[in-house]
């Protein structure tokens, strides 16, 4: 006979904390957020292989990470997995481009030769949204440098047309250039004793190398939680699938990816086991998270498998429709709490602790408190970072409205047909999520910083100045409808709805 759980299953927004002590020392300067992704032996006083600084990780899609993202993650101190429905060098470039990142030094594709128009420098720029463009002979990243053009060089609302780039450009000779090997530092000295805005690093073949501009110095101090490798190189995730797990892995690990992750809309399945054991074997260093599975059960597979981390959540996902065309699913919030426990069994059995991460379905900020205070060590979420100016999306106005595209990997878009993937021929392949519009919310520095510092503020709340302490001490109850409908501004007329939640 079938299993029938006695409970409905529950979902974050029936949840609140109710506060704890908070004593003098309990306040926001105090907490950390640190938090380990990757599997250890707690009992024998290991440490996890890896941390994050804060528990966030973008989704694995198309419309979420790419690099771009990953470095603006990375720099706020969490881990973006690039998303793995594109070919495998595609995404390996990605993976090298952020490894090869270095911190205030921006290297540009969108460069321009002098011979192209002053209308071509204007759509560039209103493509990359760059103000200075790099003139080289070849228009290459790393060509001969001829110049530099910015938007202050010529009127923008009066372009002369067929006006030459080498017309208004200020050329080579005239520039200010450092050195290739030149430090970040040195760079901004020279930068501030020239009063000039950016810096052009060539090398001894006056090839463009890469660009320091004065905002990127100023913003790399703002960055204290960033998170880098021991080569002071940004952290980077990426996601895999149970197929062609044997070229991907080995061309992620060349570029040098620091953790992966099976990425499957199920994953309690033979497939993810054969595929942890393989990698296991063959590359005993990577480091390669699975799922995604919703009760005790599906975390024991896996762990026993040798996941490095777990995932949770199936059909919670903003875009994500398969409880409406499969029927499975669980609220996210059950699933969280029953993994949670397991992930605790387990550690008491085994010694080893296998961080849990909860994908999907976070709507409001306390959301993500309310998931770590139920036992996830970290949060992955797409439609929260679609928003951003750094994902990968358009942006556009819709009635009105800024707007950035946001689209699911089971999508007729996406047509990652892999996630969904139940081997053999047979089926047909059927659309597990939508395409759609989400409210553009500037930038992913100021979005992030706000949502970190309400759930510090909640976690001091509840007396807890680290994740392990609130999950230790928090009080988490069950509401009714009209507890939640109390709980935002209610009887009156709200003259200023722009209140960020
Ligand atoms: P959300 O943050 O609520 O937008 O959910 C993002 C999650 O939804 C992803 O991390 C993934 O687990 C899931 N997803 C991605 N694509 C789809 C789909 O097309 N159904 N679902």
């Amino acid at each position: 006979m079938a299993y029938f759980y006695e409970e409905p299953s529950h979902t974050f927004g029936e949840y609140l904390l109710v506060p704890g002590y908070t004593s003098a020392d309990c306040i926001p300067d105090n907490v950390s957020l640190r938090t380990p992704v990757v599997r250890f032996n707690k009992k024998a006083g290991e440490q996890s292989p890896l941390y994050m600084n804060i528990p966030l990780t973008s989704a694995v899609m198309q419309s979420v990470s790419d690099d771009k993202m990953a470095i603006s993650l990375a720099k706020e101190g969490g881990i973006s997995f690039i998303y793995g429905s594109q070919t495998i060098q595609d995404q390996a470039a990605m993976v090298a481009r952020v490894k090869s990142y270095k911190a205030g030094f921006v290297t540009s594709d969108s460069n321009i030769r002098p011979d192209q128009t002053l209308e071509e420098v204007v759509a560039l720029i209103e493509k990359t949204g760059h103000s200075t463009i790099a003139v080289t002979e070849d228009g290459s990243a790393h060509g001969k440098l001829a110049g530099i053009i910015t938007e202050r060089d010529f009127r923008i609302d009066h372009v002369p047309a067929n006006s030459k780039v080498s017309e208004y450009m200020t050329p080579f000779k005239d520039l200010i250039t450092g050195q290739d090997g030149i430090s970040l530092s040195d760079a901004n000295d020279l930068i501030w004793a020239h009063k000039v805005n950016q810096l052009p690093v060539i090398d001894k073949n006056n090839c463009l190398v890469s660009m320091v501009f004065r905002k990127d110095f100023d913003s790399h101090q703002t960055y204290p939680k960033e998170l880098l490798d021991s080569q002071h190189r940004y952290i980077v995730g990426a996601g895999i699938n149970t197929r062609d797990y044997m070229e991907r892995v080995p061309a992620l690990l060349e570029a040098g990816v620091d953790i992966m992750t099976l990425d499957s809309s199920e994953g309690f399945s033979e497939w993810q086991r054969k595929a942890l054991n393989d990698i296991h074997s063959k590359w005993p260093e990577a480091k390669v998270g699975a799922g995604n599975v919703v009760d005790a059960e599906g975390f024991r597979f896996l762990a026993e498998a040798g996941a490095d981390f777990v995932k949770i959540g199936i059909g919670g996902g903003s875009i994500c429709i398969t409880r409406e065309q499969k029927g499975i699913g669980r609220g996210q919030a059950t699933a969280t709490i029953e993994v949670a426990k397991a992930r605790d069994e387990y550690y008491k059995e085994t010694g080893i602790y296998v961080p849990i991460c909860s994908d999907g379905g976070i709507v409001h900020d306390y959301h993500m408190t309310l998931a770590l205070a139920m036992g996830a060590d970290f949060i992955m979420l797409g439609r929260y970072f679609a928003r951003f100016d750094e994902s990968p999306t358009n942006k556009l106005i819709v009635n009105g409205n800024y707007v950035k595209e946001y689209w699911g990997e089971g999508s007729n878009r996406a047509r990652n047909w892999q996630r969904y993937d139940l081997g053999g021929k047979k089926g047909m392949a059927f659309e597990e999520g939508v395409d759609s519009y989400v409210p553009y919310a500037g930038h992913l520095h100021d979005g992030v910083n706000m949502s970190m510092s309400k759930v510090i503020h909640t976690m001091c709340n509840c007396g807890a100045l680290t994740i392990p302490e609130l999950q230790e001490k928090a009080k988490i109850t069950l509401v009714s409808s009209t507890t939640i409908s109390e709980g935002s501004a209610h009887d009156v007329v709200v003259k200023n709805t722009s209140i960020n939640s």
